[in-house]
């Protein structure tokens, strides 16, 4: 999503920490790279001359001169200012303590409102709260729909009624919702292709009307600096409480999420990156600044983890470590579940560093096949006793799966690298998360 502004920050960091130490030229030019990054990013002009400039001066204050490590203390400098640029801190809904919660939802055409309010009940559902969609789009005649079919993906309520008239609509989804004992009720509102006072004083009488505690503008990330002038607009009309950025998988420059917060006065709440339902972030600062900066998103990566791999595998996982018994059957079982959590070349991009891996040590999703295909060519005894793989064996796999003796060896490498990763990963426990060095 932020991929060119990734390398290039990744670039400028390399040459910075490459010399021992920086003079004033050195951060004025850094900071001038700075500055071109962003700007190509499509980051807002003002946004940038701000940035570029407080990068300087606490570059040039600080004792960057003189340290030891000057390059990384420039590298911070950065990040600090990213992370406040971004917003500094995520910026959680306001879940009223008297249900039900009401979010109104709203946004131009296509921005992807619809699909944003079915990812919201899907991202707020847990056991034991209810949650309905109620679809206040009366324009465009497959709306209501597309929230009934989405209602029943994410299997939460859905509540529609006949009539022409949208403030109505929503004060009779919230009555139904109080009747339902619903906990959090999602208003699909219409959108127009560009901000007109109609849309406006629509929205604005279903305000006033059901009174929701979050009113989230969906904005396109794709249209760059326009969603950045929507957003603004929008804010004057209306008491927003923040911003849903989507289309942040495509080949959106990220300049718009750097520019937002300080332009309109919103905070990004959340970030769509793809159109299945699970495809929604919370937009945290300091985690999108790392992605950014190259530095990887751990704690990102360990959460989407946690939501694929399921507990009682992991702690199966967890007995055969302990008794040594992994075997390169548990290895394609891991590997399957890797697999489940999107593709791998995302995930090297959590890493940090995972955007600076030359590109042939990045383990491609193909390569994922391959691996399948030669475990299942082994025997069961193989599997368990890799061990006894001698030539005549191997080649025999390798013949089997399709593939080569050399890849069946590189298979047996990577296996034994996983062993040892997961052994130091086992000794970590307890002392935080660790990630092993070249993973
Ligand atoms: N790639 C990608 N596509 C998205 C994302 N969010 C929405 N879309 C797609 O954008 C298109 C429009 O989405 P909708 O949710 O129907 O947009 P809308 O704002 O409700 O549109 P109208 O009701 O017509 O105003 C759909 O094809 C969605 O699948 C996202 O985060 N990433
Ligand atoms: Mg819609």
């Amino acid at each position: 999503m932020f991929d060119s502004l990734t390398e290039k920050f990744t670039g400028l960091f390399k040459d910075l920490s490459g010399q021992g130490k920086l003079s004033e030229a050195n951060i004025k030019e850094a900071s001038a790279r700075v500055r071109r990054a962003l700007l190509e990013a499509d980051v807002n002009y003002k946004v940038v001359k701000d940035f570029a400039a407080a990068v300087e001066a606490r570059a040039l204050g600080e004792d960057v001169l003189t340290s030891i490590t000057p390059g990384q203390k420039f590298v911070k400098i950065v990040y600090d200012q990213m992370v406040e640029t971004l917003g500094s801190v995520n910026q959680p809904l306001a879940l009223s303590p008297q249900p039900p919660t009401v979010i109104m939802v709203c946004g131009l055409q296509g921005s992807g409102k619809t699909t944003t309010c079915a990812k919201l009940a899907k991202h707020l559902s847990k056991p034991g709260r209810r949650i309905m969609l109620a679809a206040a789009d009366i324009y465009r005649p497959a709306a209501v729909q597309q929230l009934e079919i989405l209602s029943k993906q994410v299997g939460c309520d859905f509540f529609k009624l006949d009539s022409t008239d949208v403030a109505q609509i929503c004060q009779e989804a919230k009555q139904e919702a109080v009747k339902k004992l619903i906990d959090v009720l999602i208003l699909d509102t219409a959108g127009r292709l560009h901000i007109d006072t109609e849309m406006m004083a629509e929205l604005e009488r279903v305000q006033k009307t059901v009174k929701p505690q979050e009113i989230l503008l969906v904005v396109d990330g794709m249209t760059g600096q326009d969603a950045v002038n929507i957003a603004t607009e929008f804010s004057k009309a209306l008491p927003l409480s923040g911003v849903i950025m989507t289309k942040l998988d495509g080949d959106a420059r990220g300049g718009a999420a750097l520019s937002l917060k300080v332009i309109s006065g919103q905070p990004i709440k959340f970030i769509g990156v793809g159109e299945k339902l699970s495809a929604l972030e919370e937009f945290h600062p300091s985690r999108v600044a790392s992605r950014i900066l190259g530095m990887g998103d751990v704690v990102g990566l360990v959460e989407k983890a946690q939501n694929v791999f399921d507990e009682k595998q992991a702690g199966k996982l967890e007995e055969k470590l302990r008794q040594q018994s992994f075997t390169l059957e548990d290895f394609a079982g891991q590997m399957k579940q890797m697999k489940k959590m999107g593709s791998l070349s995302d995930i090297m991009k959590m890493l940090p560093g995972g955007m600076s891996l030359p590109q042939d040590a990045a383990i491609d999703d193909k390569a994922l096949g391959t691996i399948e295909a030669i475990i299942s060519s082994m025997t069961p005894q193989e599997r368990q006793k890799p061990q006894i793989l001698n030539g005549s064996r191997k080649r025999r796999i390798a013949l089997g799966s399709g593939t080569s003796v050399q890849q069946v060896n590189q298979l047996l490498n990577q296996f034994e690298m996983s062993q040892r990763m997961m052994k130091q990963m086992m000794n970590s426990k307890g002392r935080g998360f660790k990630m092993p060095r070249g993973f």
